[in-house]
């Protein structure tokens, strides 16, 4: 499952098109970051394969009390939680302009400890030190048969900047490509 704001803008932007074989869930609507975890934890407590909900921070502890029914009923959810410490996509949004309302109001660090929360529930927590053990901990939590948080602490402004060097870097491939058309000439 995907959680709202950036983690399923990311993935319709950049996941592989070539692997068919993954079913998606959302709670799309009005866009919500309300009941994420519980509607993944439903998920999960009904499907045989492995299941994985990737999720903000914010969106995450919005819902945290679902970690209990985690808990209770063993659900094995692989929760991929992105920790930008905070509303991460409205860096990228027209609000980013106005720095003095931007972290107060919309981006709300918190500088939450996830893994003294989680484990407070009696899940398991890692989390990542580098993309390959982050890739080692998700093959790992495929034989888990209980819920588990896998953390990857990101750099909001950071990634912010690398997502505009990314689609400047497109623009200005694609800007190869496009022959304008010509301009029409007076006799
Ligand atoms: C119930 C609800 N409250 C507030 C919002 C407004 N909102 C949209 S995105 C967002 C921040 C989400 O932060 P996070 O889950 O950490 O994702 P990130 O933006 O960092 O990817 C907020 C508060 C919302 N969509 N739904
Ligand atoms: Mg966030």
């Amino acid at each position: 499952m995907l959680s709202n704001s950036l983690p399923v803008r990311d993935f319709d932007f950049f996941a592989s098109r070539f692997r068919k074989n993954l079913r998606i869930f959302h709670n799309r609507g009005a866009s919500g970051i309300d009941g994420i975890l519980s509607t993944a934890l439903g998920i999960a407590s009904v499907k045989n394969n492995p299941t994985f909900l990737i999720t903000g921070d914010i969106a995450f502890y919005y819902d945290i009390n679902a970690l209990l029914a985690a808990r209770k009923y063993a659900i094995p959810l692989v929760i991929i939680l992105i920790n930008n410490n905070g509303g991460g996509i409205f860096n990228v949004l027209p609000v980013s302009k106005y720095p003095r309302f931007l972290n107060e109001y919309f981006i709300t660090p918190h500088n939450l400890h996830f893994g003294k929360l989680t484990k407070a529930f009696g899940i398991k927590y890692t989390k990542a030190k580098s993309w390959d053990n982050f890739i080692q901990l998700v093959v790992e939590s495929f034989s888990g048969n209980e819920a588990c948080v896998i953390e990857i602490k990101t750099d909001s402004p950071k990634s912010a900047r690398s997502r505009k060097d990314y689609w400047s870097g497109c623009n200005k491939i694609l800007n190869e490509f496009i022959v304008p058309p010509k301009t029409q000439q007076n006799n």
